[in-house]
């Protein structure tokens, strides 16, 4: 017999039917606890669970007794308790690879857009305020030849890198747990320890998971190391930054913008002052949005799904160690 999953985030049709065509499928939206309660007996069945968001803890293993695979579809995993998985022998499969390329366009989309004013300018056009030849109350800061400074370098954080150094001239500058020698050989990257990072960025551009060692990595007192003209980007977990830390810094003018794809709460509460800024950008977590790489995101979370299910964990998986 098929084995039983469920299935919390709609798919594609071909790739429901590739699903189906391996497993009994249960769907429904979300891990809420509402769903939970509803779909307990499909839970209590399910050795496969695939989707997005949703906390999958000690707690939530209570509820999946059979389980033996969880398939996300994308490479962040800080919703998931690994030890708690390790525990119970449930192996977590993630999709590190199909979305480098686009995360590292919006964080370049984020740094273009923040120096240059792009969606705070355009907006005054469509409000009909251009009315003469521009002045430098409209004007943005340069970004080529700036210095970049990445801090996390990861696949993503190489692909930032490539962008900045061929495409704008920009000297690199990274902080990350161990140097990266393919970034220093290939965009001349320097490494460097936070502080240096934090004192000598121009765009200072976070691409760092949220673990407990990230946790606020960036709060009061590393903000007030930036120089005012810094930029600072976030579009690896809303958390790596202590976000009332930010505001405070913005409203006092400690630093000159910020463009945010991540948030500590998601979706955005729209009374956050962060809002308010006119020097703010703030996105709703298009990191891997757009339609080709959720579509590549949800094909290996699929084929990830159907061959750990089959004890095939060679690729994209978290903790092979968890089939002992
Ligand atoms: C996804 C992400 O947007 O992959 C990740 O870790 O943050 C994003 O690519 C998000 O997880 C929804 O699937």
């Amino acid at each position: 017999m098929k084995p039983a999953i469920v299935l919390y985030k709609s798919l594609p049709d071909d790739l429901r039917q590739r699903l189906a065509a391996h497993c009994r499928i249960t769907e429904f939206a979300g891990l809420t606890p509402e769903n939970i309660r509803r779909h307990a007996d499909a839970l209590a069945e399910a050795e496969g669970i695939i989707g997005s968001g949703g906390k999958v803890d000690a707690d939530f293993l209570r509820h999946t007794p059979r389980l033996r695979v969880a398939s996300t579809v994308s490479v962040g995993y800080d919703n998931f308790d690994v030890s708690a998985l390790n525990q119970r022998g449930v192996v977590l499969m993630h999709t590190p690879t199909v979305l480098t390329e686009t995360v590292a366009d919006t964080m370049m989309a984020l740094v273009l857009t923040t120096a240059r004013r792009v969606t705070e300018v355009a907006e005054r056009v469509k409000a009909g305020e251009w009315t003469r030849s521009i002045g430098p109350d409209w004007f943005g800061i340069d970004v080529h030849h700036k210095k970049m400074g990445i801090l996390g370098m990861g696949r993503i954080g190489l692909a930032l890198a490539r962008r900045a150094h061929a495409g704008f001239g920009m000297p690199i500058l990274y902080h990350a747990r161990k140097p990266h020698p393919e970034a220093e050989s290939r965009f001349d990257a320097r490494y460097c320890d936070l502080d240096t990072l934090l004192r000598e960025s121009d765009f200072l551009c976070i691409s760092l998971p949220l673990t407990a060692d990230t946790h606020h990595l960036i709060g009061a007192e590393q903000l007030a190391k930036m120089p005012r003209s810094a930029v600072l980007i976030n579009a690896g977990r809303g958390p790596v930054v202590d976000e009332a830390a930010l505001i405070a810094a913005l409203q006092e003018g400690r630093l000159h913008a910020a463009g945010l794809d991540v948030f500590e709460q998601e979706p955005l509460d729209p009374q956050s002052p962060l809002l308010s800024l006119p020097n703010v950008v703030a996105l709703p977590h298009i990191g891997s949005a757009t339609h080709e790489t959720r579509y590549a995101m949800a094909r290996d979370a699929v084929d990830n799904l159907i061959a750990a299910l089959r004890g095939e964990v060679d690729k994209n998986c978290v903790n092979p160690q968890a089939l002992g």
